[in-house]
């Protein structure tokens, strides 16, 4: 087990006695796939039944205020549970919900570190990748639904857990200066990348410019809409919930759906070292595109409708690039399990953002059809 999968038993026991769990502690195991938090699936036990609850460390090298961050999280799951609750469905399944601390706390520090509890979802899975297209088409409703309900929500409330997080300008910027620096000495293992990088600066600014100059509003969006942040239902295989709550924050909703299209549409694995395995699949893009519009469509002005097919394009450039600048500053961000890890995973990105380029047509047909189909037009 890694280091940062473990945690002493004693520690645990005096962080998980603070919390309001149900029921006695009976153990934890190293839980899902995500990059940036560290996960576990604890479980307590109340005579003959079992409880399940999910722990998180938080990252605080990457979420440098976490009392904020916490803030922001129980004002979007009280926000969302409420919703659910409103629409009749149960928040508990529908909603991250947090549990508590017995003083009234959302999260506990112990150490320098910092631990949130939730209630595990279960009968529901976070995939990795698409298995069955029709998984995908929920999280497209899933996504489009939460931009439609967050369209309610004061954005003046949260605050900006990663500043400039989508701000390809300046993930170009950090990219330049890794590059610059080559703290970890590895800029010449990744030549062909970095040219890739290089020749397509001149695009990384056109969403963010898009809103500073207000052509596209500002909304409160996800900002990380890959497909291991919704949960499937396992019975009814529909979307359950929408996870993953700490880079909700103002944003552009093409970031949401150009993130999603990233993460689902690639044959491969995000970290996949063949790359012939590794393409843009047009089918799923439009599968996708038919659930996120179906919800958000009419949401949408006509620019970010014009934008809508660039963004996938942008999304996948900027996560390789961003994979890239963590490869050369010596992997401090994302978890990595071998040294060319982050190298690997800007490979998968490039060539999936060049198979993007490729079909930039058909893309366009794609979304003009979905369009039509739901009754968006020219407004
Ligand atoms: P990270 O920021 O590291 O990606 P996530 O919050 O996405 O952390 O959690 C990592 C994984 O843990 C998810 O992909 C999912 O598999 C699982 N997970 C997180 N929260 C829950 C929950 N409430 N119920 C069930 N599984 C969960
Ligand atoms: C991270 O936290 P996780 O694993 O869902 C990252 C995203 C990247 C993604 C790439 C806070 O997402 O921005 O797109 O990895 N999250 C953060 O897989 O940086
Ligand atoms: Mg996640």
């Amino acid at each position: 087990m890694a280091e940062r999968d473990n945690i002493s038993g004693e520690r645990l026991d005096k962080i998980l006695s603070e919390f309001s769990f149900d029921g006695e502690f009976s153990g934890y195991i190293p839980y899902g796939n995500g990059h940036i938090n560290d996960t576990f699936l604890a479980s307590f036990r109340r005579g003959a039944d079992e409880m399940k609850y999910i722990i998180q460390r938080i990252n605080a090298a990457v979420f440098k205020n976490v009392p904020m961050l916490m803030r922001n999280f129980e004002l979007v799951t009280e926000f969302l549970g409420r919703r659910v609750s409103e629409s009749g469905g149960d928040p508990s399944r529908g909603a991250l919900t947090l549990i508590f601390t017995r003083t009234g706390k959302s999260f506990v520090e112990a150490e320098g570190e910092f631990f949130r509890a939730f209630v595990f979802i279960g009968g529901a899975t976070a995939y990795q990748s698409v298995e069955k297209p029709a998984h995908f088409f929920e999280a497209g409703r899933a996504f489009g639904r939460f931009a439609v309900l967050l369209n309610d929500f004061d954005a003046s409330k949260l605050y900006e857990s990663i500043p400039d997080f989508h701000n390809t300008e300046k993930r170009f910027q950090a990219f330049s200066d890794a590059l610059n620096s080559d703290r970890a000495r590895r800029a010449a293992s990744a030549d062909n990348e970095i040219e890739f990088t290089l020749k397509r600066r001149a695009c990384a600014g056109k969403i963010v410019r898009a809103l500073d100059s207000k052509l596209i509003p500002l909304r409160v969006t996800h900002n990380d809409t890959k497909l291991n942040n919704v949960m499937i239902d396992d019975e009814t295989e529909t979307a359950a919930a929408v996870i993953d709550l700490d880079t909700v924050m103002p944003g552009s909703l093409l970031y949401d759906f150009g993130d999603s299209i990233r993460s689902g549409c690639n044959t491969g694995a995000e970290d996949e070292k063949d790359l012939n395995k590794v393409n843009f699949d047009l089918g799923l893009f439009e599968t996708y595109a038919d659930g996120y519009i179906g919800e958000a469509g009419r949401l949408m002005t006509k620019t970010e409708r014009e934008l809508l097919g660039f963004a996938p394009f942008l999304m996948t450039f900027e996560c390789g690039m961003r994979f890239l600048t963590d490869y050369l500053d010596g992997d401090n961000y994302f978890k990595t399990k071998r040294p060319e890890h982050n190298l690997d995973r800007a490979r998968t990105q490039y060539k999936l953002a060049a198979d993007m380029e490729k079909n930039e047509g058909k893309i366009k047909e794609i979304l003009d059809r979905i369009f039509e189909k739901h009754g968006i037009g020219d407004k």
